[in-house]
This record gives C-alpha cells, sequence and structure tokens, in this order.
C-alpha cells in the first residue's frame, strides 16, 4: 500500500511540568494545519505525545519524591487534558513509556548495529539534563548550558555512538537537493553551516536508570533523544503494522520550535538513512513565544503565570487558537505574548469583525425577512464581487498553506472578512430596507453577506471549529462546514447571542 496520508506531528513534550502555552503553541499551529488538510477532503494522521524517559523525567520523580513510572502517569494526562480543552484533534497521542513504543526502538537500533553505525567509545564531555543533550565547549559558558542558564554536568562514560559523520555528505546533499526539506530559511541557514563544519559522532547511549534497555548492554538506556525521535514512526506502525505504516510514513512535516532543529533535521534524518527508511518531506521550525524577553518554559527563566486554561476561560477556546495563528507569525521572529495584544485582537477581529458581519447580517435576515435568506436575484456587480472574493480565498489561502506560511493563509481569508464589512458599511441595507421598492436589493446583499458567511465559517474552522460551526448551523447549512458552500437562499436561519461576546479589558 502506498502512502495516501497527510502526516503531521508535534514534538513528544516533556512530562516534568504541566504544558503551558508554549506547548499549546505548536500543538495548536499543528491542530490547524491538520484540519485545513482534512477540510480539502485529504486522509490526516495527527500525532502528539509525551516524552518520558531520560534523566531530567528521573529527576523530576525523585524530586517529587515517587517512583518515576507514577510521576509519569500523574503528569500526562495534564497533557491530553489540554489539548482536548483546545480542542486538538489529535488522531493518536503516544507515551514513550507504552510497550508499542518500547518494543519498536529496539529493532530500531539493532538494524543501527547491523549496519555497522555504532561503536562503543568513551564519551567526556559537558550534559545538560534540562536539555537532555551533550554539550560542546561553544555551548557552555562558565559552566552553564546557553539555553537554560543552569549548570551542565561533566559525563565520563563508555557509551554506545553512532556514526553520524559517515552521513555528513548524504545530509548536505539533501539540503543542496531539497532546499525545503528545512523550513523556515534561518533554521536551514543554521544546519546547513553546521554540516559545512562537519560532523561528529554521537553517543546514542546513557549510563542512568530511567530509559529503554539498551539492547545486548542492559547496563545502558538508549538515550533519551534517540528514543524519542523514533515515536514519529512507532507510533504508526513501525515494526508492527507495516501497512499502516507504509501508508502514513514519511511526515509530510514535523513541527518544532527552533532549539530542536538539529536532532530533528540533522540526526533524525540520519539514523533514517542508516535504516533506509524514506526522509520527513519537511521539517518546520517556528520561534519561541517570550514572556519578559526570555523563551516561556516550563521551568527556570521565561517561567510565566499565564495559564492557557485561564486564557481559555476568558476568551473562550476559539478565540485562544485564533489568536495564535494570527497574533504569532508562524516562522517569524521571536514574539512576546502580551494579554493587550490577545485582548485588542479579540475585539478588533472577532467581535468588531467577523462577529459584527454574521450578527448584523443575520438580523437582517430576522428582521426584514422573516429570518429565511432572500433571494439574490438582484445582485449587482459589488454582491458578485465580494462573492468571487470569498470563492477564490481557499486557493489564496491553500498557496500559503502549501509553503508553511499559516499566518499568511488566513490573514487572505481574513481580507474578505474585511471586504464584507466594509460592504455592508457601503452599501448600507438598513437604510435601503426603509424604502419598500429597495427590497429585493437589501435581499440580495443580505443573500451574498449570508452566502459569504458560509464560505468563511468553512475556511475558518480549522482555526475555530467551535464558533465556524455554530455559525454554519445558523445559516441553515447541515453537518460540518465545507468548502463551496452552495448559495443559502431560502435557508431559515437563527440569529441568536453574538458568536464572540465583547468583553472588558
Ligand atoms: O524538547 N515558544 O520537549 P519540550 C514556542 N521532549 N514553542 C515552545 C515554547 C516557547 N516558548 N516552549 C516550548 C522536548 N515550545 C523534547 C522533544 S521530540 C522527538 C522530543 C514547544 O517539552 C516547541 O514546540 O521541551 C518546542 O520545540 C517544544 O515545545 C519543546 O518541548
Amino acid at each position: 500500500m502506498a502512502k495516501d496520508t497527510f502526516y503531521i506531528t508535534t514534538p513528544i513534550y516533556y512530562v516534568n511540568a504541566i504544558p503551558h502555552v508554549g506547548s499549546a503553541y505548536t500543538t495548536i499551529v499543528a491542530d490547524v494545519i491538520a484540519r485545513w488538510h482534512r477540510l480539502h477532503g485529504e486522509k490526516v494522521f495527527f500525532l502528539t505525545g509525551v516524552d518520558e524517559h531520560g534523566a531530567k523525567q528521573q529527576k523530576s520523580a525523585e524530586e517529587a519524591g515517587i517512583d518515576t513510572q507514577t510521576y509519569v502517569d500523574s503528569m500526562a494526562p495534564h497533557f491530553r487534558e489540554l489539548w482536548q480543552a483546545l480542542n486538538i484533534s489529535n488522531d493518536d497521542f503516544i507515551r514513550t513509556t507504552e510497550e508499542r513504543h518500547k518494543r519498536a526502538v529496539v529493532p530500531f537500533l539493532e538494524q543501527l548495529q547491523r549496519n555497522d553505525d555504532v561503536y562503543t567509545a568513551r564519551y567526556e564531555g559537558w550534559y545538560c539534563v534540562r536539555c537532555e543533550e551533550f554539550k560542546t565547549d561553544t555551548d557552555v559558558v562558565d559552566g552553564n548550558c546557553t539555553v537554560h542558564g543552569t549548570p551542565v554536568e561533566w559525563l565520563a562514560e563508555d557509551n554506545h555512538f553512532f556514526r553520524l559523520s559517515k552521513y555528513n555528505d548524504r545530509l548536505i546533499e539533501l539540503y543542496e537537493k531539497h532546499p525545503e526539506f528545512l523550513q523556515p530559511k534561518r533554521a536551514y541557514n543554521e544546519m546547513f553551516a553546521l554540516l559545512k563544519q562537519g560532523l561528529i559522532d554521537t553517543p546514542i547511549s546513557r549510563r542512568i536508570k530511567w530509559g529503554i534497555p539498551f539492547p545486548g548492554d542492559p547496563e545502558q538506556v538508549v538515550y533519551v533523544w534517540v528514543e524519542a525521535l523514533t515515536n514519529y514512526i512507532t507510533a504508526i506502525g513501525y515494526e508492527r503494522d507495516p501497512e499502516m505504516f507504509d501508508r502514513i510514513w514519511p511526515a509530510d512535516v514535523h513541527l518544532m520550535a527552533k532549539e530542536i532543529v538539529r536532532f530533528h533535521a540533522v540526526i533524525w534524518p540520519a539514523m533514517l538513512m542508516s535504516l533506509d527508511l524514506p526522509l520527513p518531506k519537511h521539517v518546520f521550525a517556528h520561534g519561541w513565544l517570550l514572556a519578559g524577553g526570555e523563551k516561556i518554559s516550563k521551568s527556570g527563566r521565561g517561567i510565566t503565570d499565564l495559564q492557557p486554561r485561564e486564557l481559555i476561560a476568558t476568551y473562550g477556546v476559539d478565540a485562544y487558537r485564533y489568536h495564535f495563528t494570527r497574533g504569532i507569525k508562524l516562522g517569524g521572529d521571536d514574539a512576546s505574548f502580551s494579554l493587550e495584544d490577545m485582548h485588542a485582537r479579540y475585539t478588533a477581529d472577532l467581535v468588531n469583525g467577523l462577529g459584527n458581519l454574521a450578527s448584523r447580517t443575520l438580523a437582517m435576515v430576522d428582521r426584514y425577512f422573516g429570518g429565511v435568506v432572500p433571494s439574490s436575484e438582484a445582485a449587482g456587480d459589488p454582491e458578485k464581487a465580494l462573492l468571487a472574493d470569498a470563492e477564490n480565498a481557499d486557493g489564496a489561502a491553500m498557496s500559503r498553506m502549501e509553503a508553511f506560511e499559516v499566518t499568511q493563509a488566513f490573514d487572505a481569508v481574513w481580507e474578505v472578512v474585511r471586504r464584507a464589512n466594509a460592504y455592508l458599511v457601503e452599501r448600507e441595507p438598513w437604510k435601503l430596507a426603509k424604502d419598500e421598492a429597495q427590497l429585493p436589493l437589501v435581499g440580495a446583499v443580505l443573500a451574498t453577506t449570508a452566502h459569504v458567511l458560509g464560505h468563511l465559517a468553512a475556511l475558518l474552522s480549522p482555526v475555530m471549529p467551535t464558533a465556524t460551526q455554530e455559525l454554519w448551523s445558523r445559516l441553515g447549512y447541515d453537518g460540518a462546514p465545507s468548502l463551496r458552500p452552495p448559495s443559502p437562499v431560502g435557508h431559515t436561519v437563527r440569529a441568536g447571542d453574538p458568536l464572540f461576546p465583547r468583553l472588558e479589558a
């Protein structure tokens, strides 16, 4: 069976603390992309999950004074539940302590061993438990990790190494032939420079307790990052369900933030090359959300008391998703999250923009036409032009989505919201309605904006699944929002409360 599924992944998050707006960011963007592809009729597999092995989780469990499995068991539900609260449509949720994962990691490593890509050597160098990463001298300043600003450890261990250097040339070739493999350009340039400098072999085992026993060497466990990366294949049937695996692999895109791009765009493809498996089509590394100028994180600097759940409680899940899709440019610079921005965007775009367009249209259909969408026969050029804009927005957004320009894709859709509101202000159907003779024109105006709203409900459904379903139903359409909705003329509509209530600052 050939690949027939669009496959998108988020990183699997460490469970050493509860998820925050940063972890939620990647997950929301991935969900928007997954829903967009489903809306366009594609089969989609959207994977997320949690990373539960390694020294970091072991340490957190020790600090909590409980055994590590009990600890990770208690933390994983926080992720599952937040994703539910955020309306995340993942098809699976993998935990790396699950049997299906542990069982498949072993043949993965055995294959590397059979290919003579693994050898034993001594590692002497720095390690940052917070990053779970072997560090070079340039990554360490005054004994602290440059990412976390916390002390690194000196390791002197006999480890198993992966012959990463052997794949240096093939990686360079991959980058040269397929610049689209790693995006955005900044990440590409950085990793390409690293490849040009020359790669050195890397340890793939650790002498700690909490992990998957290294094949053939029960004294050691598999290095957590190597094992974590394989989640992308263990979840979809690697060494378990070949038919499923072939339908889904390779990933269309691995989405993450920039600090873990080396693992995904250098080490991971090299291991896949060793195993002769197809490579992911795209790796996309977005920037960081900042608080007080620091990367928002689960602990240490950049910790924030902003909780996704509180923001959802205030603004609603759709507005939350909307803000992070359009308010933070995917692939742009690191961006400070600000409550003021979120509030202003909510009011301008959702209350006064989309919400107002919907409530004006539905209320006037109610008031002047007894709640039934009137004929559009009197439509003239302005109506036809507006409807054409709505019809064309899908194509404009699609070309952006294909380039992972998710923010710009929805900017293009939002242009229709802006134009439709401007059109209503220009046409002033509420004034026209005072003159009986103008009612056919009023009807055409409202039939047009109702139809445009149908298009918008579909196009915006990946971002705001709940509000758009509500809008779609109020417009008298059945089922879930779908692209190219037929004209709603003759539909009985429901006006109801505002889709987005006005909130105090
Ligand atoms: O790195 N801004 O897990 P992790 C934007 N387990 N995105 C952010 C962010 C921020 N301030 N903070 C976190 C790990 N993220 C490994 C991954 S994958 C095989 C193993 C998001 O819990 C972003 O996607 O530290 C980042 O790459 C990820 O969370 C790191 O999650």
